[in-house]
């Protein structure tokens, strides 16, 4: 049988000799969490889950019932165990600290619980995303600006992935893995170990009703890929849309491919749809971690110093070739 998360993770952390183990309790309860929270998606109409809670996030997104009780459930399976400082999710409108009755720890985790939303009650993909940063030392109690930390130093991200099976990918620095939730058992198990984005695609993901938004350079790169060997590319592109970024990741992560949410000019006052804290940059962890690059078109997204939790950015990732060609786009080249 192949190794559990656990045995993975406490195995990897032996050959760090500073490691206290808290990093993998911390990861233990964020598993715990996405355990909940697959079971929860799965039963859906069953539990009486789906449809919208009537509420908006800070974001003025209109919230699902789901997205409101899988936050609720990261931050129960969370919040007692002594390893984190603070959190904060993209359902939140701030911070949620640890309550003073529990013990503080080392860590600060940022969550989008129920990414892809939109998908529950179509019974498609969604997932849940996770980065988990360095409280600065000496501080007790975290602020907004103590998350205010780029991509670069995150310590791990990873995501679960609600779909046909329930998987878990993540990376701690040291490439990505992949584990499968086994329900008879109740544990995840290394079915994908060290997965790697091939540098070449021909698949292409974007939101094609969005074109007349887009900025020239993206423009140019999709219009090229539906031309495929009748313009200037001399290969034939596919497109695949599935609204649910970790299974678009995912896709990318098993076979390759591009993924684009870019600036456009729908909404001026944002910079992008996705979020840098809780989507974009752990999602360019692993991306990068795979072999593969993660930019804006015109920076390194885990190089921005982030201004504020819930900030937007453009986002182009996955095979390196296909990403440097778009980023060469926004060059003028
Ligand atoms: P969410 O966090 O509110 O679910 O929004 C993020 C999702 C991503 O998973 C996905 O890539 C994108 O929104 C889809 O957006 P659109 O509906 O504009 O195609
Ligand atoms: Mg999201």
């Amino acid at each position: 049988m192949s190794k559990s998360l656990l045995q993975f993770i406490i195995e990897e952390q032996r050959s760090i000799p500073e490691a206290t183990g808290d990093f993998t309790g911390l990861l233990n309860d964020i598993v715990s969490a996405c355990k909940q929270i697959a079971h929860d998606v799965n039963k859906g109409a069953l539990i009486g889950v789906l449809g919208s809670a009537g509420s908006e996030n800070v974001q003025g997104e209109t919230q699902k019932k789901l997205d409101v009780i899988t936050n609720e459930v990261f931050i129960k399976a969370n919040e007692w165990s002594g390893h984190l400082a603070a959190m904060a999710s993209e359902e939140m409108d701030d911070i949620y600290p640890i309550p003073s009755r529990y013990p503080k720890g080392k860590y600060l985790v940022t969550f989008d619980p129920l990414d892809g939303s939109s998908n529950i009650d179509v019974n498609i993909s969604v997932g849940t995303i996770f980065s988990i940063l360095r409280c600065p030392e000496e501080v007790t109690d975290p602020a907004a600006a103590d998350f205010m930390q780029p991509g670069t130093k995150q310590v791990c991200a990873g995501y679960a992935l609600y779909g046909p099976a329930t998987m878990i990918v993540l990376t701690t620095g040291n490439g990505v893995n992949g584990f499968t939730l086994d329900r008879d058992v109740g544990d995840f198990f290394l079915t994908h170990p060290n997965m790697t984005i091939p540098a070449d695609t021909s698949e292409f993901a974007i939101n094609m009703s969005n074109q007349r938004f887009w900025e020239e350079p993206v423009q140019r790169y999709v219009e090229e890929c539906i031309k495929g060997k009748d313009g200037g590319r001399e290969k034939n592109f596919n497109m695949r849309w599935v609204a649910s970024m970790v299974a678009e990741v995912h896709r990318i992560l098993t076979r390759g491919g591009i993924f684009m949410y870019p600036k456009d000019t729908k909404d001026p006052s944002k910079a992008g749809k996705l979020r840098l804290m809780y989507e974009a940059n752990p999602m360019s962890f692993i991306v990068e971690q795979a072999g593969g690059m993660s930019s804006t078109g015109r920076e390194r997204i885990m190089e921005i110093q982030p201004s504020g939790l819930h900030q937007r950015v453009p986002v182009i990732l996955g095979s390196k070739n296909e990403v440097e060609r778009v980023v060469s786009y926004h060059k003028g080249l």
